[in-house]
């Protein structure tokens, strides 16, 4: 592959899914190629949280009081806010913010929400945009200034132990919901210096990009009752006592889409997932002057059946030649490609090409619903392999900090390795590697890679974007 970032950059704007031309940094425009990914891969998270979240649409507006009342949060934000200062000419009396995120937002009505133990668990979300004020460098759809797609849940539980069972289910929900675009994530508590400001603790996913650098892709943060605290959510329990609730919410951005492209993508262009594809199909006439509109009558005949059959199919009939519609529809990485021409019309059959191998099969038309189904099926378990084979490859064990530093220099990827969780110990590591540690998981034992004591936790470490 050519330079990531260059290809990556290259093929937002080929395939048209935004415009990077927006005149404010850090800010584009979703086109209709892209807008279509981005409602289709809306429509699973969103089959998925209906289960048991309701969804909701707070104000983008956020009054400064109520945006600094909980100290902690804001100190993390306050660098990346920006504020609303008037109205017309007439400068208000209270600054607004942007929404940075929404605890501020919904956490002053949940306190006027929730009165008894028989409102709890609550669990909503919303699809909101979401703005930042990022002073590291932006890239379009991976660190953007306005996150357009930010789909935030926030829940609200009567225990401790019920919110840490919310963080579980909630990484279940990501770990379906990423599973259903075929991309690959490793789960760690993040250490507690990269934790959300306000939070208990973080869960992340991270995902390998191609170029070796880890990308957070998604974050699950039990809130413990820090925030019940600062705007005095309190719940009735059954013996006539007020107690405070505990909290967690979760998190996606336009990340998502960004991993889709540039974990599945090649040097054709896109390689989308079926499900979040625009087109799943695109019908290609293979017309000669023979049998010209007998070929075209049997595409459009498909078509039809396919729509019926609730496909997302288009008919590509434009007056150019065959090779370049092949070359612009794997270039948007429609999933399948069907050809008819007079030949295979005669024997009742068409040429069906993945886009995933570039594989050919020849198929009857009677039926060929049933096989593009079996294929997008394919595709998916296809893409899905390969990129957890990809990633899994780049995880690589060290047992000195010497020796991460080399793997990290030379070949990138992810290193793995034993820690004592110690925080002093970990700022340590981070300085001598000179890169991010990016989490821990419970289990293993060993001794620890900088301090040699006792070590409880693997650990990982990448460069992140
Ligand atoms: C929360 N509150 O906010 P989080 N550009 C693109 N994606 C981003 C950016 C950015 N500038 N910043 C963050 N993300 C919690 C949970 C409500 C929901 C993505 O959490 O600050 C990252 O993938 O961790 C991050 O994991 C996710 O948004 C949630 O943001």
């Amino acid at each position: 592959m050519t330079e990531f970032s260059e290809w990556f950059h290259n093929i937002l704007e080929e395939a048209e899914i935004i415009d990077q031309r927006y005149p404010v940094k850090g800010m584009h425009v979703w086109m209709p190629h892209g807008f279509m990914i981005r409602k289709n891969t809306l429509k699973i998270l969103r089959r998925i949280l209906d289960r048991d979240h309701e969804e909701v649409l707070f104000p983008l507006l956020v009054p400064e009081d109520e945006l600094a009342k909980e100290a902690i949060h804001v100190k993390g934000f306050e660098d990346e806010v920006y504020w609303v200062t008037h109205g017309g000419l007439s400068q208000l009396q209270r600054k607004l913010a942007l929404r940075p995120t929404s605890e501020t937002v919904m956490y002053p009505m949940f306190a006027l929400w929730v009165r008894s133990h028989t409102d709890l668990p609550m669990r909503f979300y919303q699809v909101v945009n979401t703005f930042r004020y990022e002073t590291k460098h932006t890239r379009p759809l991976i660190r953007v200034r306005e996150i357009t797609t930010f789909k935030e849940a926030h829940t609200i539980h009567a225990t401790a132990s019920e919110a840490e069972e919310q963080v579980e289910r909630a990484v279940e929900i990501y770990k379906e919901f990423f599973d259903s675009l075929g991309i690959p994530y490793l789960i760690t508590r993040r250490p507690p210096w990269d934790k959300f400001p306000g939070s208990e603790y973080t869960v992340a996913f991270d995902t390998l990009m191609p170029d070796g650098k880890t990308l957070q892709i998604g974050t699950v943060h039990n809130l413990g009752q820090t925030f019940a605290r600062t705007f005095e959510i309190k719940f009735e329990t059954p013996d006539g006592d007020h107690e405070y609730v505990h909290q967690t919410c979760y998190g996606l951005s336009d990340r998502v889409i960004a991993s889709v492209i540039a974990i599945h993508g090649d040097e054709s262009g896109l390689c989308l997932p079926p499900e979040v594809a625009a087109h799943q199909v695109v019908i290609v006439p293979i017309i000669f002057k023979k049998a010209a509109e007998e070929v075209m009558e049997a595409c459009r005949d498909l078509r039809s059946r396919l729509e019926a059959a609730g496909f997302r199919v288009h008919l590509d009939d434009r007056d150019i030649r065959a090779g370049r519609k092949y070359y612009e529809w794997e270039m948007r990485g429609v999933p399948l490609r069907v050809e008819i021409g007079p030949r295979d019309l005669e024997k009742g059959a068409a040429v069906i090409s993945r886009r995933d191998t570039g594989e050919k099969v020849t198929a009857d038309l009677q039926g060929i619903e049933e096989t593009l189904r079996e294929l997008m099926d394919d595709i998916l378990e296809n893409l899905r392999t390969g990129a957890w084979e990809r990633m899994e490859s780049e995880i690589r064990e060290a047992e000195t900090l010497e020796e991460a530093s080399r793997i990290i220099d030379e070949k990138r990827g992810i290193i793995s390795f034993m820690w004592c969780g110690e925080e002093e110990c970990g700022m340590d590591v981070e300085e001598k590697v000179r890169v991010d540690i990016l989490g821990i998981q419970e289990g293993g034992s060993g001794t620890c890679i900088n301090c040699g004591r006792e070590a409880p936790y693997r650990a990982y470490l990448a460069r992140t974007y």
